[in-house]
């Protein structure tokens, strides 16, 4: 029943989405939808509706509105695969070092650490990421992890043990959701971390997960760290698990939020002292 209550939610959306416009021009990128390539541009989720306000409907068949529909929806798919949603910003994670630094390596897909992408992540690798946000696949070191790419040991910020530190994310897109942090203490900076090293914090309310609402881009967040644990370097880890895919919740009810999601991952090199 609730799968037929869906699919019916998704014929209102495609409706709702053909009412709401039809195309834009996106190379050369149009005003309107240089957010999709460009984050600090003004999102516009509507750029594909400068029709001049609007034809009268009714001359459109079904058949032609499917089809339209399904090329919008397969577009916005490929370009939020290029555009990706977000990462931690303060400290500043390894890939987007070089925004603050102009020595480190540049990645303008510094807020693409999904794991790949949904479909890699759980069509081919079973729901694993890298343990920084890449591909599961990739040869290690990932791009991301200690002695890849990005991964230089360059120390983004300095701590006190048991202290609350000020974690800031910058989101792209939003897709509800929450995020957690962990923390490495990296015993051997020649090697990359690994999934086991890392341990979860709380925030300094005690929760473990801080759950993102619909209108949230900048996010900052209150991160407890352990009393007694200082180190010269340690991998501070956002882990972003969306919430706006529908599947299978642990109760055998279907909603959205539940099952596989999107998951994106920040790794950021600090430092922490007595
Ligand atoms: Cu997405």
């Amino acid at each position: 029943m609730k799968v037929v209550l869906f699919n019916l939610l998704l014929v209102a959306l495609c409706y709702l989405e053909e009412a709401s416009g039809h195309g834009m021009m996106l190379e050369p990128s149009n005003r309107a939808s240089l957010w999709r390539f460009d984050w600090k541009q003004p999102s516009n989720y509507n750029d594909m509706g400068y029709f001049c306000g609007g034809v009268k409907f009714g001359l459109v068949t079904i058949a032609t509105m499917v089809s339209k529909f399904v090329t919008v929806v397969l577009a916005l798919v490929c370009l939020q695969k290029v555009s990706g949603h977000g990462m931690l910003m303060d400290p500043t994670n390894r890939a987007s070092r070089w925004r603050v630094d102009p020595k480190a390596p540049i990645n303008y897909d510094d807020n693409a650490f999904f794991c790949g992408g949904f479909a890699v992540q759980y069509e081919q690798n079973g729901g694993k990421c890298g343990v920084c946000g890449d591909n599961y696949a990739d040869p290690v070191p990932r791009s991301n992890e200690n002695t890849g790419k990005f991964g230089n040991g360059v120390i983004s910020k300095t701590y006190t043990a048991g202290s609350i530190i000020t974690a800031n994310v910058t989101l792209t897109a939003n897709h509800l959701g929450s995020f957690s942090y962990s923390l490495c203490v990296l015993k051997d900076p020649t090697k990359p971390e690994t999934e086991d090293c890392f341990v979860d914090l709380p925030l300094a309310d005690g929760s473990s997960k801080y759950p993102v609402s619909a209108d949230e881009y900048e996010i900052v967040n209150q991160v407890q760290l352990p009393a007694g644990v200082t180190c010269d370097r340690c991998v501070l880890r956002w882990h972003y698990k969306s919430g706006n895919s529908w599947g299978i919740c642990t109760d055998g009810t279907q909603r959205m939020g539940c099952g596989a999601q999107e998951t994106f991952r920040s790794c950021a090199d600090i430092a922490i002292v007595a």
